[in-house]
């Protein structure tokens, strides 16, 4: 951790020193500003994880020295915090202070598996069954899959991690006339997948999917290790082989490790 070492040599850039706006990253609170103080102070955290001045799990300076530093009550100084905290960009260890926390995974927008999409970002994929049935398709569940009410559906439950972390609960349903005996192979670390592809040559290769923000509720809070009532990234995925709906997928993935980003194209139809 370098506390110590960041609380001590921090440039403070004046307004006359700056070559342009744009280059010069605002280092000191500006009192004649209509920014409020907290949101400078939080800009200015931000350029230090930013700029790897404060890598993850080091500690932010107390509340106190940032005061000090700033010339800020420790009210605004808590204000700045609270809100890295509630963004996800900090966390707090009771008794021991604040820290930088590891930035959020962005959600992978693309059809591919949870265990490709870890592995594509350098970590372990692992999967635990936390429950297996085959049970009569609902109306409902039939017309979303693309079955006759009452047909037998595969519904898997397994709690996805990377690096042994807890990242999302997700629960698969599966028409069973695609994948007759998949209740008979253990998914334990293993690629749902890949074992569609393998043993049912389902190679799935267009999906629809939803997005949405939620709480957690107490079930998947236990599995992912949140508090009830975290906010959590709620997805529904249809995936397909060749125009067959394979898969419905219904997830809960933790909101504070995800994040979305999608690149966004401003062209117009009949603009060229
Ligand atoms: C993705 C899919 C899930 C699918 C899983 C298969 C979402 C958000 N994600 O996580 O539907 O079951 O990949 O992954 O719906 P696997 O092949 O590693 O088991």
């Amino acid at each position: 951790m370098n506390y110590y070492g960041l609380v001590r040599p921090i440039p403070v850039r004046t307004i006359s020193d700056r070559i342009t706006t744009e280059q010069a990253p605002l280092m000191e609170i500006d009192p004649r500003s209509p920014v409020p103080k907290y949101a400078q102070l939080r800009e200015i955290l931000l350029d230090w994880i930013e700029e790897s001045r404060l890598g993850v799990d080091d500690a932010v300076p107390s509340e106190r020295e940032l005061g000090l530093t700033y010339g800020l009550s420790r009210m605004t100084v808590r204000q700045t915090l609270d809100q890295l905290v509630d963004e996800g960009k900090l966390y707090r260890v009771p008794g021991k202070g604040t820290f930088v926390a590891r930035p959020k995974i962005e959600m992978s927008l693309r059809l591919a598996s949870f265990t490709e999409d870890m592995r594509a970002r350098g970590f372990e994929p692992g999967s635990q069954d936390l429950a297996r049935r085959v049970a009569p398709a609902s109306g409902h569940l039939a017309r979303v899959l693309g079955v006759a009410p009452g047909d037998p559906i595969h519904h898997l439950e397994r709690l996805r991690t990377a690096d042994g972390e807890p990242m999302a609960v997700e629960r698969s349903n599966i028409p069973l006339a695609l994948a007759p005996e998949l209740d008979r192979h253990s998914l334990a670390g293993r690629s749902l997948y890949r074992l569609l592809e393998q043993e049912y040559n389902l190679l799935l290769d267009s999906g629809e999917q939803t997005i949405e923000a939620g709480l957690c509720d107490a079930t998947d809070a236990k599995h992912l290790g949140l508090t009830a009532g975290s906010a959590v990234l709620l997805l529904q995925r249809r995936s397909y082989a060749n125009g067959t709906c394979v898969e419905l997928a219904i997830s809960t993935y933790r909101a504070d490790r995800y994040q979305l980003h999608s690149t966004l194209d401003a062209r117009r139809s009949g603009t060229g």
